[in-house]
């Protein structure tokens, strides 16, 4: 039984070898993505065990998927082979101007699949009740109707159990849109005790604009909405700015972290979801909510400074490293 447990879809991402815009863009390097299993190989690089439920194709993507997890050590005994449906896929240019485009084929693919049945049995085997923490991310409950009851028998039975809970919102505004996902997200923040996201996704749960009565720049009025749907602490991910959470639990203050400094970012995609792993390693070391952020600033520039979701995702070591020099590179630590 694994301390943590998450689900969702685990995609094939072809990701642009070389950047510029995707209709001129003919090669591409393969890798294993999905914000849930990037949170659980970020994890268990970093010592920690973690389950991960959900559903493949019968096909050389799903195969892959399940080499890396395993390769990983991410407990994959509840990843069905679902011959039913192919692999869910991605594709995505690099640009050094403007955003990146995202092409995905994932529509019916085995992925949203996922089925409350499928959680019954991942309960019934215990993965639930033998572990301390569920993760939970807003892409999840916008691939399916299925996939969505999914999530919310899981946060119900984690509840009930007394699992930590935390949900990055990760709204993919390509999946689904704003007034869709405002309601459901709420839903699932309200059954959190963490959620994390960046002020646009919080702005989007919370049905306030960002910066909303904050003229400082502070998203103080955008947390405190947040945590009044529920949650007792609230992760704000600034990127280069760095993070700050706001926890009820300690006298509603705020605690706040800068970036790593990160000469050159080489590829963004996964760095917020290596934040929530270093969040959620310190947590599960008993670390304070300041070392928290600190784990996770490093977590999230180690992903960003590689190609690919899972790429750098730092290990233990790694991580020391990047925590002692406060960004700097190796050789220039003293
Ligand atoms: O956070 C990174 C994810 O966005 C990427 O791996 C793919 O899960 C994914 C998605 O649905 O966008």
């Amino acid at each position: 039984m694994a301390e943590v447990l998450t689900l969702g879809e685990c995609l094939v991402a072809f990701v642009a070898s070389e950047p510029g815009p995707l209709a001129e863009t003919s090669r591409f390097d393969r890798f294993v993505a999905g914000a849930e299993a990037n949170v659980a190989v970020g994890l268990a690089r970093l010592g920690h065990s973690v389950d991960f439920v959900g559903r493949v194709g019968a096909d050389g993507f799903g195969e892959a998927i399940r080499r890396r997890l395993r390769g990983e050590g991410v407990g994959i005994e509840h990843l069905v082979t679902d011959d039913q449906a192919t692999t869910g896929l991605m594709f995505r240019e690099r640009r050094h101007l403007g955003s990146a485009q995202v092409v995905y084929a994932r529509r019916g693919s085995a992925g949203s699949r996922l089925n409350v049945d499928d959680i019954n049995r991942a309960a019934d085997d215990g993965l639930i009740r033998g572990a301390r923490w569920l993760h939970l991310t807003g892409i999840t409950p916008a691939i399916s109707e299925s996939a969505r009851a999914a999530t919310f028998r899981t946060a119900e039975l984690a509840r009930a159990a007394g699992l930590t809970i935390s949900l990055d919102l990760n709204l993919r505004r390509k999946l689904w849109p704003d007034e869709t996902a405002a309601p459901i997200l709420r839903r699932l923040a309200a059954c959190a005790d963490i959620v994390l996201g960046s002020t646009d996704e919080l702005a989007a749960i919370a049905g306030q604009p960002v910066g909303d009565g904050d003229p400082d720049g502070h998203p103080g009025g955008l947390v405190r909405a947040v945590l009044r749907i529920g949650p007792s602490i609230v992760v704000v991910k600034l990127g280069a700015g760095g993070a700050l959470v706001v926890s009820t639990d300690v006298s509603g203050s705020t605690v706040a972290r800068p970036a790593l400094p990160l000469p050159v970012v080489v590829d963004p995609v996964g760095a917020g979801d290596a934040f929530c792993a270093g969040f959620i390693a310190a947590r599960l070391e008993a670390l304070s909510l300041e070392r928290a952020l600190e784990y996770a600033n490093a977590c999230g520039a180690a992903a960003a400074a590689a190609l690919g979701d899972q790429t750098g995702l730092p290990n233990r070591d790694e991580l020391a490293i990047l925590l002692a020099s406060g960004g700097d590179s190796p050789d220039t630590i003293r």
